[in-house]
């Protein structure tokens, strides 16, 4: 077979005394960390569209990125071309999984027909590759907002002919993603949302959009597809009010239209950021509603207001979500995909290996990091210590359900000595730091 990353072979692990750049210092996939391998705890996953077919295009030029796949003229051989650089990709870097849009694989056709007919093409032409190579789909999923059809939204449009296209381009995606044994399916609703009420029918809209994730519930159980569906936040971009901002807005809206059972959530770095969260927040809100399905692992820059898509290098933010991670009992089903862009000025195909080894290590050593804190305590042991005064007396009785606002009011009337003790944030802030900086 052709190789397309003839500059680069397989990447291994040397340790973080290493100053080869294409090895690994921190991830080294099958030592054990507590209970399992570290591929197992991190199930990492290569985005296809962002290493196999973003050219490097931005709003004010076009594409950069030097990719040898890119001399095929024909629409389907590039396509396959594309397909084996992703598989010789993930060999060289030790990744497992892979996530794709139905469109970042195969092109669309003249009509619905031939863009299905393309698609199985190509997914029979992946299945061997899969077989061959050893790798797994995380997760698949529709791209419903590219295409200009989808100017008014897919589920949340006011045309009924787009509603109908992108319930069968779902019904073709979860079709496809079965057939490649995925683990997930995700929806992220790239065009669900508005810019203004003066046009927009806000409560139909969303009631529509309920409809489309029913139908598609009930299209998995006709089909027997078991992977794990996944809504995707994101606030902000492209439209000004997306309808799935953040963690708490999808859970409302899951628990509203009785589709919680059904869904968890994929959370991405990126986008927790414009949301004016941290990754931990989304993280620990979806954990403790048992709603936590997998990651985008990416990172936005703090002064820049968009989606940068960056991959991800901040280890204080990777220890603290792998540390919600680990509380979670771990991702899977769900994984680590990288949903990140190597920039535009980094356009050699070598970049997208330093870029993937930069945020596998990372998350590596949030993973090293987290696990230790977890095991030692301080911070566990100072929250439970935190709330200590709800584990006797009057506090026990408020969590057992015991007393109500009128002995609650007896009770602050005889005590007029209140005393409150210090958060500590700054002591704790530099256990993690400690710790970050210790581990080897
Ligand atoms: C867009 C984004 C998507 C989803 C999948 O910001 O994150 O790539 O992850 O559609
Ligand atoms: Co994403």
């Amino acid at each position: 077979m052709k190789e397309y990353f003839n500059n680069v072979s397989k990447i291994n692990y040397e340790g973080p005394n290493s100053k080869n750049p294409y090895s690994f210092k921190y991830y080294n996939a099958d030592e054990i960390i507590g209970d399992k391998s570290m591929k197992k705890h991190l199930r990492f996953a290569m985005s296809y569209w962002h290493t196999l077919t973003a050219d490097g295009t931005d709003q004010f030029g076009v594409g950069t990125m030097l990719r040898s796949w890119n001399n095929v003229n024909d629409k389907m051989e590039l396509a396959k071309a594309r397909m084996e650089a992703a598989f010789e990709f993930m060999d060289k870097l030790n990744i497992n999984y892979f996530c794709f849009h139905d469109r970042d694989i195969a092109p669309e056709g003249k009509d619905l027909t031939e863009t299905n007919k393309n698609l199985d093409e190509i997914v029979s032409f992946c299945k061997n590759l899969m077989k061959k190579h050893d790798k797994k789909l995380l997760w698949g999923t529709a791209n419903l907002f590219s295409n200009p059809r989808f100017v008014h939204g897919a589920g949340t449009t006011c045309n009924v002919d787009v509603f109908a296209y992108a319930a069968a381009q779902i019904k073709k995606a979860i079709e496809i993603t079965k057939e490649l044994g995925g683990e997930n399916y995700v929806f992220w609703g790239g065009r669900e949302g508005y810019e203004t009420l003066l046009n927009t029918n806000m409560e139909f809209e969303l009631d529509n959009f309920a409809r489309l994730l029913h139908m598609a519930v009930d299209y998995a159980k006709e089909i027997d597809f078991k992977g794990q569906f996944l809504i995707e936040p994101k606030p902000k971009e492209p439209t000004k009010h997306q309808y799935d901002s953040d963690v708490a807005t999808v859970l409302g809206f899951l628990r509203k239209y009785k589709l919680d059972s059904y869904f968890k959530i994929n959370i991405e770095a990126n986008h927790a950021t414009l949301a004016g969260h941290t990754f931990q927040h989304e993280i620990c809100l979806a954990r403790i509603n048992n709603a936590l399905g997998s990651l985008d692992a990416n990172q936005g820059d703090p002064h820049l207001g968009w989606d940068t898509d960056q991959f991800p290098t901040d280890t204080y933010s990777s220890t603290l979500s792998m540390y919600e991670v680990l509380k979670n009992g771990g991702i899977a089903p769900g994984g680590l995909n990288f949903d990140a862009k190597v920039r535009r000025a980094s356009f050699e195909p070598e970049d997208l290996f330093l870029a993937y080894i930069a945020g596998m290590d990372t998350f590596a050593k949030g993973l090293r990091v987290a696990y230790k804190l977890l095991k030692d305590g301080p911070i566990e042991n100072f929250i439970k210590e935190k709330y200590s005064s709800f584990n006797t007396s009057i506090g026990k009785a408020i969590v057992d359900g015991k007393v109500g606002f009128n002995e609650l009011e007896k009770y602050a009337l005889e005590n007029n000595d209140i005393k409150n003790r210090s958060g500590r944030q700054e002591l704790l802030e530099s256990i993690v730091n400690q710790y970050l900086l210790e581990d080897k």
